[in-house]
């Protein structure tokens, strides 16, 4: 199908959903996949500074050390926005840049950085949505057990503090954690992350205690911002089993719990699912939950395709992490896609919490490389794009409060243990250069944004 061919099928699909003309057009970043500048002025290491390092932790032995030396770029970055046409960018704050220690003396170097780019991004005419939290953990709060010491929810609340009073009169837009379900499974479940864990009692004091972060870090912006537009953001996609036996139906359901539920139901429905609730209970005490469940105003969603699990009575889990099965149709990374699949979660999400709903990253991932000419024509960028685009219109025509969508990513960027070779991003970087490239795919995305909010064509991304 021609690019031409999906955008008037798009369009379609947009009038014939009547999709409003304030809906969020996005794209999504965070801030150690993009920033580099690990050490300049004055921030302080992260786990993944650390972690990035082990020999195997990371393809290539890839590190955040530049990334797309964003901290430098910033402003040729906001211009690509600009030119794209979006109306919102989704960003994180590293938390170690502004509290190099991760508590204690702030670090007026970093805040200074966070004001140009949110400044940048309102003179653009963009809205800022600024995430406190996409798992770059100051190191010196590892040490002091990071989130296996139930002190962190003060520090946490006391860096949202910090935020609040720096950026809150010009962003109103927050989300406490970037998918809580992912860094805790990967890191304290499954060894995939940081800190490196295969351990269920630590995974489930790490759940127990990210949740009661969220809570307090919600109180404080609530205090601190007028206004304020508070949510989180989770991982969701449907959790399937490898073969329908009853065995990996049980594995399914289990990573169900930790993937989807164990931060979502806490932080909104106010209690665990069932077999989190068993597993948290040491750790829970009284008040816990109310201190958890606190009033948002969205609920922030990433998908990208359904998660397998299969039964392994020997693994620490109960279960095992399984491929996608060779018989379903895959991006070039091995993700299946399955835009079905994302809306019955979208509608199924809006039909659970009765939140407003903003997709914070959708994308897919390649391996690609730039043609003779310097192009780069991601046509199967495009293609997903487009059938999950039209998938989310299908849900908002079931119904489902859906207010926005972000593309993941703006660029190419370090992409956790699979580095800089698996890239998202609707523009290329030359890992050499550092050259921004908009790819095919930002093209379309502008002008499928100029289409919907009916604005002149922004200039070409
Ligand atoms: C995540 C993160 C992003 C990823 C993106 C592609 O979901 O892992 O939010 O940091 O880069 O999702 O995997």
């Amino acid at each position: 199908m021609s690019a031409a061919t999906i955008q008037e099928r798009l369009q379609g699909e947009l009038e014939r959903h009547l999709v409003p003309r304030d809906f969020v057009w996005g794209v999504s970043t965070s801030s150690y996949q993009i920033e580099g500048a690990a050490a300049v002025d004055g921030r302080g290491p992260s786990v993944w500074d650390g972690y990035s390092r082990v020999p195997g932790h990371v393809a290539n032995g890839h590190t955040g050390d530049v990334a797309c030396d964003h901290y430098h770029r910033y402003a040729e970055d906001t211009a690509l926005m600009r030119g794209l046409g979006v109306n919102a960018y989704r960003f994180s704050v590293a938390w170690p840049r502004v509290l190099p220690a991760g508590r204690g003396a702030a670090n007026e170097a970093g805040l200074a950085f966070y004001d140009r780019v949110i400044d940048g991004v309102l003179a653009a005419g963009i809205e800022p949505w600024l995430c406190l939290y996409h798992w770059d953990l100051p190191q010196a709060l590892q040490d002091q057990g990071g989130w296996l010491n139930r002190d962190i929810a003060g520090w946490f609340a006391d860096y949202a503090t910090l935020v609040a009073r720096r950026f809150g009169d010009r962003v109103k837009r927050f989300a406490t954690f970037n998918e809580p379900g992912v860094f805790t499974l990967f890191g304290y479940g499954l060894a995939w992350h940081p800190p490196g864990l295969t351990d269920p009692a630590a995974l489930h004091q790490a759940i127990h205690h990210v949740n009661l972060a969220h809570g307090a870090a919600v109180d404080a912006l609530r205090a601190h911002v007028a206004s304020a537009s508070i949510g989180a953001t989770h991982s969701v996609q449907p959790a399937r089993p490898v073969d329908h036996t009853a065995a990996d139906e049980a594995a399914a359901t289990l990573l169900d719990e930790y993937w989807n539920k164990a931060f979502a139901e806490a932080q909104i429905l106010g209690h665990y699912p069932p077999a989190l609730a068993r597993a948290v209970e040491p750790y829970v005490q009284a008040g816990d939950m109310e201190r958890i469940c606190r009033p948002t105003d969205w609920f922030g969603v990433n998908h990208y395709s359904p998660v397998f699990a299969r039964a392994d009575a020997a693994a620490p889990l109960g279960f095992a992490w399984a491929d996608a099965p060779d018989n379903v149709p895959k991006t070039q990374v091995g993700w299946q896609v399955d835009p079905a699949a994302f809306r019955d979660t979208l509608v199924d999400l809006d039909r659970r919490y009765r939140l407003p709903i903003y997709v914070l990253e959708n994308g897919a991932g390649g391996h690609e490389k730039l043609d003779a000419s310097g192009n780069l024509i991601d046509l199967e960028r495009i293609g997903y794009l487009a059938v999950y685009i039209g998938a989310m219109y299908d849900a908002i025509a079931a119904g489902a409060d859906v207010r926005g969508y972000f593309v993941w990513s703006l660029l190419d960027n370090f992409e956790w243990g699979a580095g800089y070779d698996c890239r998202f991003g609707l523009v290329y970087v030359d890992p050499v250069t550092q050259r921004r490239i908009p790819k095919a795919s930002a093209h379309w995305y502008a002008n499928l944004i100029r289409g919907m909010v009916g604005e002149a064509p922004p200039q070409e991304p």
